[in-house]
């Protein structure tokens, strides 16, 4: 048993671990070499997480101290074990990588959602369907269905915002450079996402970004890959 304990969204499957947030913790545990007891968490089992004030996940409880929300998360890993890789290539990197997930949040993540957004529920727990879908759709306006309606058009404007990925893998495998660090991690959680609940091909197997989502999957002896999932690129 770990000291640290790590609640995580999961499907109708245990295993289908989907959250794009918890990804981005996994890794950076996975990166600052820690482990954890990951449990899974269903949307609506507000109960099990209240003793962190708030109802998303991911919730870190490590040893006394509990973190929710993926960035603070991530700040408390790399304040807590200094002497471990540095999640943001080191000090001073924090502010460009801060910058990063905010592009993930506010361009990539919405992007992939009106592709994917539709696919979820099938892969949902039956508690947390109902529940999904009525907080979603109040989010989006529209039935998630109607989100995702010109999906097979939408994906090129998708491919073409991924052009900032397409420009820095032109002079090193990763974002952050020659191995992975958050900048990688938080982009490519949601791809991660995408690719734990639906079979809607994202990228073009000749795109560099699918040979990077590729080197994401084989990181950490394959961690992301372990669990269910569809293909990314096609
Ligand atoms: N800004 C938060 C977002 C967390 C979040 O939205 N988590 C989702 C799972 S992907 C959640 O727990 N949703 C519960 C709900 O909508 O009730 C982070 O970075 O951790």
């Amino acid at each position: 048993m770990s000291t640290r304990t790590l609640y995580e969204l999961a499907g109708a499957d245990p295993d289908r671990r989907f959250s794009p947030y918890c990804w981005r913790t996994r890794f950076a545990l996975a990166h600052k070499g820690l482990d954890a007891d990951c449990v899974p968490w269903r949307m609506t089992d507000k109960d099990a997480i209240a003793f962190s004030g708030q109802g998303k996940v991911p919730v870190l409880v490590d040893g006394e101290t509990v973190v929710s929300d993926s960035w603070q998360i991530a700040l408390h890993l790399e304040k807590t074990y200094p002497d471990a890789p540095s999640l943001f290539g080191g000090d001073g990197g924090m502010p460009a990588v801060r910058f990063i997930n905010a592009w993930a949040d506010s361009v990539v993540m919405p992007g992939v959602a009106r592709l994917v957004i539709a696919d979820i529920p099938r892969h949902m727990a039956d508690r947390d369907v109902d529940y999904f879908r009525q907080t979603r759709e109040q989010r989006f306006g529209a039935p998630l269905e109607t989100v995702c309606a010109n999906r097979d058009q939408d994906v090129e404007a998708f491919r073409q915002s991924l052009l900032p990925i397409r420009m820095t893998l032109r002079s090193a495998p990763f974002l952050g450079g020659d191995t992975p660090h958050y900048a990688d991690y938080t982009v490519f959680s949601a791809f991660q996402w995408a690719r734990c609940i639906s079979d809607f091909v994202l990228l073009t197997a000749d795109d560099p970004v699918a040979a990077w989502a590729d080197r994401m999957l084989a990181a950490f002896d394959g961690m992301a890959s372990k669990v269910p999932g569809y293909r990314i690129a096609a």
